[in-house]
């Protein structure tokens, strides 16, 4: 029997003897798995050809994780980590929006803002997990913002986690993801995948002395620790049930009816940056 498959409108025939390139060819439409330098300038290659998907999409940021980075915590199912890397998308929130944000009013702009880019993130994680399926890998993505462990307030995994190991940023004081383009300024969604992909190298957190979210903050749930190397404790940085309690009573508001706060977000000096005036 013959085997025929279509690479870039050629047909290959499996009996015939075939160029080394085509060979490479078959192997990457097939979703072939590679080891070594042959395997680095693929997954060069395919990263830069995902990401410029993605950005076609309309996302901002594009990074790649290494998920043995990443460091599992309280209540985190282990089994997401049979996945390799992971792809964090990241897109940014409108200035004039964010600059409207006050400690009484998170505004209803702010609130519909949410929806729209919460909707979008997972469009496109939906529309990049499909590429990556169809190229023979898995790909699962986890939703922009989706509590799946209510009592611990916890996502599936931490989106703030991929995207500081794949570099787009730094974890902040405020406990966000800090980017050096648009601060916290933005929202997130993964994909986690066995795709050959490059992975990034994290940046080092550039909040120094400030401490302006810290004082900033209608609940005082900020309590000024930053990740070392050991890692951390959110508990112990960060009181999430107070700032939770705080979204829930705009939540319950006919005006937002979504958990928005987002002063922390407002004030970070790395965001007013991306702001025009
Ligand atoms: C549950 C949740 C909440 C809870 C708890 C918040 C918290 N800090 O954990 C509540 C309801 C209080 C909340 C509030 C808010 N949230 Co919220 N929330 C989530 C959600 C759904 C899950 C977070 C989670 O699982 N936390 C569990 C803990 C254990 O993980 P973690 O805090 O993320 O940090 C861990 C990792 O960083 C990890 N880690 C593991 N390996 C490694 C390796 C390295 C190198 C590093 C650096 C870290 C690391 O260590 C930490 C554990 O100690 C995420 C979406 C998601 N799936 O990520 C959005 C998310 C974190 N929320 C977000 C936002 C914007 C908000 C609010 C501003 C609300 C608003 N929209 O107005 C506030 C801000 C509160 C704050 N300052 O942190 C954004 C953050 C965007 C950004 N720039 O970082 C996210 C990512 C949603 C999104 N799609 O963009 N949120
Ligand atoms: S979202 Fe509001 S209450 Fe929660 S940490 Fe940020 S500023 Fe504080
Ligand atoms: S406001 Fe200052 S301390 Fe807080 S996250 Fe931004 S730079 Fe870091």
């Amino acid at each position: 029997m013959t085997i025929s498959l279509r690479v870039n409108k050629t047909i290959i025939t499996k009996n015939k003897v075939l160029p080394q390139e085509t060979k490479q060819m078959i192997r990457l439409a097939k979703g072939t798995e590679y080891q070594g330098e042959e395997a680095s300038k693929i997954s060069s290659t395919e990263t830069r050809d995902l990401e410029g998907f993605a950005k076609g999409q309309g996302v901002d940021l594009f990074g790649v994780a290494d998920l043995k980075l990443f460091r599992p915590y309280r209540g985190f199912d282990t089994s997401l980590l049979k996945f390799p890397l992971a792809i964090s998308i990241g897109i940014r929130l409108s200035d004039p929006i964010l600059d409207g944000i006050t400690v009484e009013d998170p505004t209803p702009e702010y609130a519909s803002h949410y929806k729209t880019v919460n909707a979008l993130l997972d469009d496109i994680a939906l529309r990049i997990t499909n590429v990556i399926q169809s190229k023979g890998h898995t790909a699962l993505l986890i939703p922009a913002s989706q509590i799946t462990k209510s009592d611990l307030l916890q996502g599936a995994i931490s989106h703030k986690a991929i995207a500081a190991i794949a570099g787009l940023g730094w974890i902040g004081k405020n406990q966000l993801l800090i980017s050096p383009e648009f601060g916290p300024r933005l929202r997130l969604a993964s994909v986690l995948t066995t795709m050959p992909l490059k992975a990034g190298e994290s940046l080092r957190s550039r909040c120094d002395e400030c401490e302006i979210c810290v004082k900033a903050c209608p609940t005082h749930a900020i309590k000024s620790g930053e990740i070392g190397e050991e890692g951390w404790i959110r508990e112990q940085v960060f009181d999430q049930d107070v700032c939770y309690r705080r979204l829930n009573r705009f939540r319950d508001d006919p005006r937002y009816g979504v958990d928005i706060c987002g002063v922390c977000v407002k004030v970070c000096p790395f965001g007013k940056r991306s702001s025009v005036r």
